[in-house]
């Protein structure tokens, strides 16, 4: 008798930075999630699917668990972290297997008190020169909480991740698939474009640059197989906006071909992208401006 069809939702979450995101991409095969090496990269509750003949899964990447203090977004984003606890059949939390914090701790106690079976993933193991280190790493760890699973994997090099789909498909009830088989993510391609912008910010700005901005897309058409895309990028004093312009709007122009590039490699064909910057005072310390950039609850 072949095995039966499981499906489910599986909550990612972690500290930020250890790779969730990474591996949500390299799970489902396309990138649903932006990554880049600092905090606050992941912003929303993204889901991405992984469909296959014995189940299908459906992992919610989510914004890094940190320490509660900071301003309305970083609040924000602790609540859709954990907001996403809620809907889970089983929680996925992702650790750096080199090291174990007191931000690890508060994430495990997270995932601990949503009731649901924990699976623990130790995370670029490919930066582990010596191996066998990993097994006292895994034993230590295995006595902090009844894990239903521990795996050590490499998002990054897409190693033992097939060991991570079978522990968490024998852990998903029996039923139908919730998408369909060629859908891989929730979001809309507006949400897609938007991302690729920000992403870009991110990597390309530094100090406190990445948690100023935000990216609003303001036109979306396609037209004769082009896609058309007007989006504006918010900071939050007049002082940022000449930074993320840069000389003669240098910095600028390589974010929007730096992004241009991502969308037409995702969502094939051309795009025309035209980015204005603007300033919207103190927009991540304030509700009203995050609802209307969509930070939802
Ligand atoms: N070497 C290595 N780097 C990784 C791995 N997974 C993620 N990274 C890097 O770690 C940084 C943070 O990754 P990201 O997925 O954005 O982390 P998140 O904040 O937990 O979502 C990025 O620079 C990734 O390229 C891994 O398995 N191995
Ligand atoms: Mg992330």
């Amino acid at each position: 008798m072949s095995a039966p069809f499981r499906c489910g939702t599986v909550s990612v979450v972690g500290r930020p930075n250890v790779g969730k995101s990474t591996l949500v991409n390299a799970l489902v095969g396309f990138k649903v999630s932006i990554v880049a090496p600092k905090p606050q990269t992941t912003r929303h509750r993204i889901a991405g699917v992984l469909s296959r003949g014995d189940g299908q899964i459906v992992f919610v990447d989510t914004p890094g668990l940190h320490d509660a203090a900071g301003n309305a977004i970083n609040r924000r984003l602790n609540r859709t972290a954990r907001g996403a606890l809620g809907e889970a059949d089983v929680v996925a939390l992702v650790v750096d297997s080199r090291r174990w914090t007191g931000e690890d701790e508060a994430a495990l106690a997270a995932a601990v008190d949503c009731g649901r079976p924990v699976v623990l993933v130790l995370n670029q193991v490919d930066r582990i020169a010596d191996k066998a280190s990993l097994l006292p790493t895994i034993a230590e760890l295995a006595r902090r909480h009844a894990f239903a699973a521990v795996v050590p994997v490499s998002a990054a090099k897409r190693d033992n991740l097939e060991a991570l789909v079978r522990a968490i498909l024998d852990l998903l009830p029996e039923g139908p698939p919730m998408f369909g088989p060629d859908q891989v993510t929730d979001r809309s391609e507006r949400f897609v474009v938007a991302e690729q912008v920000r992403e870009q910010l991110v990597r390309r700005l530094h100090a406190e640059l990445p948690y100023a901005t935000t990216v609003e897309v303001e036109a979306f058409k396609r037209e004769r197989k082009v896609l058309k895309v007007a989006a504006t990028i918010w900071v939050e004093r007049e002082g940022q906006k000449g930074i993320v312009l840069g000389a003669g709007g240098a910095q600028l122009k390589h974010i929007g071909i730096a992004a241009r590039r991502e969308i037409e490699r995702l969502l094939g064909g051309r795009c025309h992208l035209a980015l204005h910057v603007k300033v919207r005072e103190g927009w991540s310390d304030d509700e009203a401006a995050l609802r209307r950039f969509g930070y939802a609850d």
